[in-house]
């Protein structure tokens, strides 16, 4: 029995040992009260920006493709955003009622937005020669934003990175990854020193010289810089950014599903990250997306239980395009109204889908309501709780039954007070918030 009893401390150390190896130690791990706090917020901009909007082609990708190399490695020369404002940037941002701001500081085509002294491929060799990353950071203290930063792990201008290029398939052995990695670790600290960003949004961690151990790595530097800094899926090896939930072995804080909306769980944070139009970085005339599109996709996620990390492509000259401006005003108009079942709430009890989605908050379940297909929208059953009083947020009560299995019938108003999402509230005998998912 004691011989058994042995050999079980040891798998499990073994296993302990084995999972602080393969991912990080737990010990560093940003703490739940930090992401609860960013899963808060709900909302957040993106913004992928750099000389490549002179082309109005995709950036990074557009590098060696649409862009021939030696072209798109020169536009620095010609870059100029002399109608540039962070102010308005973050304005835009604020008045869209989103928490949070993310730049690519730098993309996969390794230019940076920042006076950085590891790399003169930056934007104070530009004819603009002010530090962008550095003004935003300004502006979203100025805003009350939280200031993030986005940081590719690939750099195909890097000498030292292995890659060439998109769908470049043998490293250059003449690259030096160690010296890479070392760079890397010297402009993220040169960046946490200086702007002090809330999260550091990695990304471009697929290719094959990129290894899990470099990840863990630099996780555990960052960690020690600034333990509380928040640090999404897509530091470590291979394609950690497209797994759904975080596990033992992925480095990172926050799963990254990219231009669709998570799965609902309540355990793992994820944030979706999606374009307001279909290319990260500016494109003329590209195709916008649809105010019910966007005001949905935000309830989904959250009903998800998820974050939404909305995408705009600045212009050549610095100004976010207008429309894209208005499309985010009107995201902020409605969150005027209905920001209650949104911000501070958690996701479900019920899977979103193309009628309604769910979000909760105390004994509050809020039921935001897509369309109208019938008088009446009935809800799933909440056995063993009781729905008290049920009321449009902002507006008038409406009918409601619940049966002796607890299937919930709300009787619909002919008109939807807001065609895109109307939200009622039900207000339970109990906290919502502990209500298990029901598939
Ligand atoms: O290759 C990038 C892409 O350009 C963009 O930055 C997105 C944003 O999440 N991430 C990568 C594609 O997964």
């Amino acid at each position: 029995m004691k011989h058994l009893f042995n050999l079980l401390i040891l798998l499990s150390l073994s296993y302990q040992t084995k999972a602080q190896t393969s991912g990080v130690d737990p010990a560093i791990r940003t703490s739940k009260a930090t992401m609860d706090n960013f899963m808060d917020l709900r909302f957040g901009l993106f913004i992928h920006w750099g000389p490549v909007t002179l082309r109005g082609t995709e950036i990074g990708w557009s590098r060696g493709n649409e862009v021939s190399t030696k072209e798109y490695d020169n536009l620095y020369k010609e870059f100029n955003p002399t109608l540039f404002s962070a102010d308005k940037w973050v304005k835009t941002a604020k008045e869209a009622g989103m928490k949070y701001l993310t730049i690519t500081s730098k993309h996969h085509d390794g230019f940076c937005l920042w006076p950085t002294a590891f790399s003169a491929y930056n934007i104070m060799n530009s004819p603009y020669k002010k530090d962008i990353v550095g003004e935003l950071a300004k502006a979203c203290k100025k805003y009350d934003i939280k200031f993030c930063i986005y940081f590719t792990v690939l750099d195909w201008h890097d000498p030292n990175y292995p890659m060439r290029n998109a769908g470049a398939k043998d490293a250059d052995p003449k690259a030096d990854i160690s010296k890479f990695v070392a760079t890397m670790k010297n402009q993220l600290k040169e960046i946490i020193i200086q702007y002090k960003p809330y999260m550091l949004w990695f990304d471009g961690n697929w290719e094959h010289p990129w290894k899990n151990e470099y990840g863990v790595e630099i996780y555990s530097y960052l960690k020690k810089i600034d333990p509380d800094i928040i640090i999404n899926n897509r530091l470590g090896g291979g394609n950690s950014g497209s797994h759904p939930k975080l596990s033992p072995e992925i480095v990172g804080d926050f799963a990254t599903p990219e231009q669709k909306i998570g799965e609902l769980n309540m355990q793992s944070p994820w944030e979706t990250c999606m374009t307001i139009c279909n290319q990260w970085a500016w494109k003329p005339n590209d195709k916008l997306k649809t105010l019910k599109e966007c005001i949905q996709t935000l309830a989904k996620t959250s009903g998800g239980n998820g974050n939404l990390l909305f995408n705009v492509g600045p212009m050549m000259d610095g100004r976010i395009e207008e429309r894209q401006v208005t499309r985010l005003k009107e995201m902020g108009d409605w969150l005027k109204i209905y920001g209650e079942s949104i911000y501070n709430t958690k996701g479900g009890p019920f899977k979103p889908n193309n009628t309604f989605a769910a979000t909760r908050k105390g004994n509050k379940l809020y039921i935001h309501v897509f369309e109208r297909k019938t008088a009446e929208l009935i809800l799933p059953s909440l056995a063993g709780v009781k729905v008290n009083t049920a009321y449009l947020l902002k507006g008038s009560k409406i009918k409601f039954s619940q049966d002796a299995s607890g299937v919930i019938t709300l009787q619909l108003p002919e008109q939807l007070p807001n065609i895109d999402d109307t939200v009622i509230v039900l207000e339970l005998n109990s906290n919502a918030e502990n209500i298990p998912v029901i598939s």
